[in-house]
Order: C-alpha cells, then sequence, then structure tokens
C-alpha cells in the first residue's frame, strides 16, 4: 500500500467519523495536510443534502456595519426540527482576513446566549476582506459552510 492510498483511506475514514478533529488545527500543517481538510469540508457539505433533516440548522449573522477597532457581535441561532439548541456540545467561529494562510486562522469558541444563539464578541484590528465561518457540533452531528465574507470599514 503506497503512503497516498493509505492518505486517501484515512482521509474517508476520517469524513465517515464525522470530522470530530475539525475544529482544532494542529500547530504544524503540510500543505497536503490542509488541502485535505478542505476536501473534507467538501465532502462534508455534501452530506448535507442526503441527512439534513437529522442535523441541526444553523443560520449566521454576520453585521451589517463593522469597523476596524470597534466591537463586532458575530452570531449563529442553531436550530433542530424548528426548535431552538441550547445543548449544542460545541460552537466555534473561524475566521481569517482574506487569503491569509490556514495557520493565521483564528478560532474561537462561541458563547451561550438565549433560545439557540451563540455569539462572539469580536474587534478587528484592520479594515478589510473578512472571511468568517462555523463549526457547530451539536444532535449528534456536524454542521458547517463554506466561509462568508464579512467587509471592515475602516
Ligand atoms: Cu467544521
Amino acid at each position: 500500500m503506497s503512503v497516498k492510498s493509505w492518505m486517501v483511506g484515512g482521509l474517508a475514514l476520517m469524513t465517515v467519523l464525522g470530522l470530530t478533529a475539525c475544529g482544532t488545527t494542529p500547530e504544524k500543517e503540510t500543505s497536503e495536510k490542509q488541502e485535505a481538510h478542505e476536501e473534507e469540508h467538501h465532502g462534508h457539505e455534501e452530506g448535507h443534502g442526503e441527512a439534513a433533516e437529522d442535523l441541526a440548522q444553523v443560520e449566521m449573522k454576520l453585521p451589517e456595519d463593522a469597523h476596524a477597532g470597534k466591537e463586532t457581535e458575530i452570531e449563529v441561532k442553531i436550530t433542530h426540527d424548528g426548535k431552538p439548541v441550547t445543548d449544542a456540545n460545541e460552537v466555534k467561529f473561524e475566521l481569517w482576513k482574506k487569503g491569509a494562510s490556514k495557520d493565521e486562522h483564528e478560532k474561537i469558541d462561541a458563547n451561550k446566549g438565549k433560545d439557540g444563539v451563540y455569539s462572539i464578541q469580536h474587534t478587528f484590528a484592520e479594515a478589510g476582506e473578512y472571511k468568517v465561518m462555523y463549526h457547530v457540533t451539536a444532535k449528534g452531528g456536524h454542521v458547517m459552510e463554506p466561509a462568508e465574507t464579512l467587509t471592515v470599514k475602516p
């Protein structure tokens, strides 16, 4: 068995296991591993459509008016079968400046609010385009969507 096929097998296995390690980035990731992580995310999205009714539904709300140096609130609302999810296992936000490398991504644990809302307060140091995505583990599944763009004004 070649190293490559071993990696492909490992990747498939990780996908099957539900990407429990998705929120934890090792200190050093090779570019190959980064690609693998991206593929994981893709495989994950495809899974969405099929088993969507079992997964928690997540709606992200980005601030409409974000300014550098000013505290900004980013939140998600999590529901399951139309009811707010107040017992999510893990809710994280991943933020990075557009084009930043994977190890510059910031991962921040969200604070639990009321009625299935989980949020962070974040101050962006500089203006620019940022990417924001969430990682939610709740009701026995992991939910995430491709990153959304947030424009931070000066
Ligand atoms: Cu994730």
